[in-house]
C-alpha cells in the first residue's frame, strides 16, 4: 500500500470515528465518491427527478455566446474539481480556451479525464494539478487573466463558513482581473428538491447506503446495511436538503476498530446540500471577494449559472 493511500484510510478511519461518535452522528459527505459512489453519482445526474445537471448544462449552451464575450481576451479555464465531460467542453467552446487547468485531489482521475479532454481537441494545452482546491494554490505559470469554473452547485455542499473561505481561496488562486463561472442551485418548491434527493428508482438511496459500505469495505466494518433507509428532507431555515441514514431497529457494529449502538429512528447525517437565493449568492460572492458580472436562471428558476469577476481593492477609499 503506497504512503498516501495509507494516511487516506487514516484520515478516513479518524473521520468515521470522529462522526459516529457525537451525539448526533454524521460523517463528511466527500466519502460518498470512491470508485462505486462516483459511479452512482454519475447515475445520480441523469435521473428525471435530479434537474441540476441538464439544467446547468443547457444554461451553458444558451449562454455560450454570452460567456465568450465577458470572457473576452481570456483563454485560460481553471477548473475546480472533478469536473464534468458535458459542461466543461460548453465552456472551453464558449470562451474559445487555448488552455485548460484541471485541478483536483484525485491524479489518477485527472489523467484519464484530461486524456479524452485533450484527444477531441488538439490544439488546446492540458495542464493538470494535483492539489487540493480547498487551499490557495500556487499555479504554474499561465496566460493571464484566468477564467474559473466550479459547476454543479458543489458549492452547496459546502457550510456558508467553509464556502465562503473557499470561493476565497478560488479569488486568491486566480488572480486580478479573473471571473468566476459558478453554478448555484436556486432555493425552490421544497417537493421538488425531496424528490431530487429521494428518487422514485432508489438511485440516491443506494449511493447514500454506499457510505455504510465503503465502511465496511474499508475500515473492516460490520454495519447492517440492510438496517438502515435514506432519507432526505427539506430545512427551511437552515435552507438545505439533509441525507440522513435511519436506523430501522436498534443495532450494534464495528468501524475502524471501534463498537458503536444506536437506537431505532437514530440517525447518521450525511450530506447538506445548501440552496440560495438570488440576493444570498450575491452577498456570499461579495463576502468572499467577488463581485457579481452575471446571472442565467431557466424559466422556472431551477438552476442558477453566475459569473463573478475578483473584485479590487483598487479606488477604494
Ligand atoms: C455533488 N453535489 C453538488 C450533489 C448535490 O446535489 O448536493 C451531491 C448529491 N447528493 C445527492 N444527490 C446529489
Amino acid at each position: 500500500m503506497s504512503d498516501a493511500v495509507e494516511a487516506m484510510d487514516a484520515t478516513f478511519a479518524r473521520d468515521v470515528v470522529r462522526g459516529l461518535s457525537q451525539p448526533h452522528k454524521s460523517i463528511p459527505a466527500r466519502y460518498f465518491y470512491d470508485l462505486r459512489g462516483s459511479a452512482l453519482f454519475e447515475q445520480i445526474t441523469c435521473l428525471p427527478e435530479y434537474y441540476p445537471t441538464r439544467t446547468e448544462l443547457a444554461l451553458l449552451r444558451l449562454h455560450a455566446p454570452d460567456l465568450g464575450r465577458l470572457a473576452g481576451d481570456s483563454r485560460t479555464v481553471v477548473e475546480f474539481g472533478a469536473g464534468s465531460a458535458t459542461k466543461t467542453p460548453v465552456l472551453l467552446d464558449a470562451v474559445k480556451a487555448e488552455t485548460f487547468v484541471a485541478i483536483d485531489i484525485s491524479g489518477e482521475f485527472l489523467v484519464q479525464a484530461l486524456d479524452e479532454l485533450a484527444g477531441a481537441r488538439p490544439g488546446l494545452r492540458v495542464v493538470p494539478v494535483q492539489g487540493d482546491f480547498t487551499q490557495p494554490l500556487t499555479l504554474p505559470p499561465l496566460p493571464r487573466p484566468l477564467i474559473g469554473f466550479f459547476s454543479g452547485s458543489t458549492i452547496g455542499n459546502f457550510g456558508h463558513l467553509t464556502a465562503v473561505n473557499l470561493l476565497r481561496s478560488f479569488r486568491e488562486t486566480l488572480g486580478e482581473g479573473a471571473l468566476l463561472v459558478i453554478g448555484i442551485d436556486t432555493r425552490k418548491n421544497p417537493h421538488l428538491l425531496e424528490a431530487a434527493y429521494d428518487d422514485a428508482a432508489g438511485v440516491t438511496g443506494e449511493f447514500n447506503l454506499n457510505m455504510l459500505g465503503r465502511i465496511n469495505r474499508e475500515l473492516g466494518g460490520t454495519i447492517p446495511v440492510d438496517a438502515f433507509e435514506h432519507r432526505a428532507v427539506w430545512h427551511d431555515g437552515y435552507g438545505r436538503i439533509e441525507m440522513h441514514l435511519v436506523a430501522t431497529r436498534d443495532l450494534s457494529f464495528d468501524a475502524a476498530g471501534q463498537r458503536f449502538a444506536m437506537a431505532a429512528g437514530e440517525t447518521i447525517h450525511t450530506e447538506n446540500s445548501y440552496k440560495y437565493t438570488l440576493a444570498e449568492a450575491r452577498v456570499m460572492a461579495r463576502a468572499s471577494g467577488w463581485e457579481p458580472l452575471a446571472y442565467w436562471t431557466d424559466p422556472e428558476e431551477l438552476f442558477g449559472l453566475h459569473v463573478w469577476t475578483a473584485a479590487s481593492e483598487a479606488g477604494q477609499p
